[in-house]
């Protein structure tokens, strides 16, 4: 038979987790189970994601579908997903999803040492009008003894021990690093596994694409309007920026990872915080971003020397190309 077409030695990304995880001094390998569970999860988010259309389409009236049976809204659906499967996976003490008001314990006799933060379905208000979706995670080694506490999951960023997302796009990607950089792995649905497409991620130095929801610009700060103002007419003859924005957080990030240039969700009037959540979608990102050589600030600190107060806490953020979030942040201090 041709053999040509099928890698017989493939990269997944489950045997590149087993191998960072053999190579790690004294693991146990409850991370690796770890990591593997929560790409299990997001596997079975991205064929729900891309069944949810049909499903909506065949779901006649409200949410009971042709059988009869309740249709669970998608977000839903993944976060009893997530919830559920690393519950199972023996190695989570606790976890914070956007979904869940409280902390979620896990059982006594299911606990690890591990606490994760989520978003299981980032930018769902996108599922109706088909734009990517995507699930995004922070991992974190527990910080108490017996009954887990929020303040297992109050960590600074920095203490990130994996993070990453996943891209329900055009692919299916996940985008994942445990601090020595970050690695790209693309689903091929005929095996159900990442293969890994791309090693050491790197962002440009300086990009081309400026990245936010404009219609807030009555509400804006007056820097983040003459730093905008700044890409559009540039003072110093260099071609103006593009402008590109989903409104769906993975997607905007990823972009700017792939292309360069400058993601922003910075404060307004309206949201004095910003709108974007602390544990689960700022601190997994930065991270990553950081991971690529890049930058990610509230404008005044970085987002993972933030020491949270709250589970369900907002942050501006601003992320990309060094030069270009360092551009963002000589606006903020003339300003000041
Ligand atoms: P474990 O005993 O498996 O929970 O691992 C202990 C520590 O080793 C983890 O907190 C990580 O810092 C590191 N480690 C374990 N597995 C991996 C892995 N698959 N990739 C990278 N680092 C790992
Ligand atoms: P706005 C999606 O609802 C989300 O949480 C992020 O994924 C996205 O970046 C942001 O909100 C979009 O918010 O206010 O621009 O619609």
């Amino acid at each position: 038979t041709d053999q040509s077409g099928f890698d017989t030695d493939v990269w997944t990304l489950t045997r590149f987790v087993m191998e960072t995880g053999r190579q790690a001094k004294g693991a146990t390998g409850e991370l690796t189970q770890l990591i593997n569970t929560m790409l299990t999860a997001i596997k079975a988010i991205s064929s729900a994601v891309r069944k949810a259309g049909l499903a909506h389409l065949q779901g006649l009236a409200g949410s009971v579908n042709v059988t009869g049976d309740d249709v669970k809204k998608l977000d839903v659906l993944s976060n009893d997903l997530v919830i559920n499967l690393l519950r199972a996976s023996y190695s989570t003490c606790c976890m914070v999803s956007e979904e869940n008001k409280e902390l979620i314990i896990t059982p006594k006799d299911k606990r690890g040492k591990y606490v994760v933060c989520f978003d299981p379905l980032d930018g769902s208000s996108n599922i109706d009008c088909l734009a990517s979706i995507g699930t995004i995670f922070a991992i974190y080694k527990r910080t108490t003894e017996d009954e887990p506490t929020e303040q297992d999951a109050l960590q600074p960023g920095k203490n990130i021990v994996c993070a990453g997302y996943a891209l329900y796009g055009s692919a299916s990607l996940v985008a994942i690093s445990t601090g020595a950089g970050l690695n790209f792995f693309t689903l091929d649905p005929a095996i159900g596994e990442f293969i890994l497409t791309e090693r050491n991620v790197k962002i440009k130095k300086k990009g081309k694409i400026y990245s936010l929801n404009e219609g807030y610009a009555k509400y804006f700060h007056p820097s983040i309007n003459e730093y905008l103002k700044h890409k559009k007419y540039p003072e110093d003859g260099g071609a103006p920026y593009g402008a590109r924005y989903v409104g769906s957080m993975v997607s905007d990030i990823h972009r700017t990872i792939a292309y360069g240039g400058i993601f922003m969700y910075p404060a307004n009037e309206k949201s004095p915080k910003g709108k974007l959540r602390l544990l689960y979608e700022c601190n997994p990102v930065a991270f990553v971003i950081e991971q690529a050589g890049g930058i990610a600030t509230t404008g005044t600190q970085r987002i993972l020397d933030i020491q949270p107060e709250a589970l369900h806490q907002r942050v501006p953020f601003v992320a990309g190309s060094p030069d270009d979030v360092n551009e963002y942040i000589s606006f903020v201090k003339k300003f000041q």
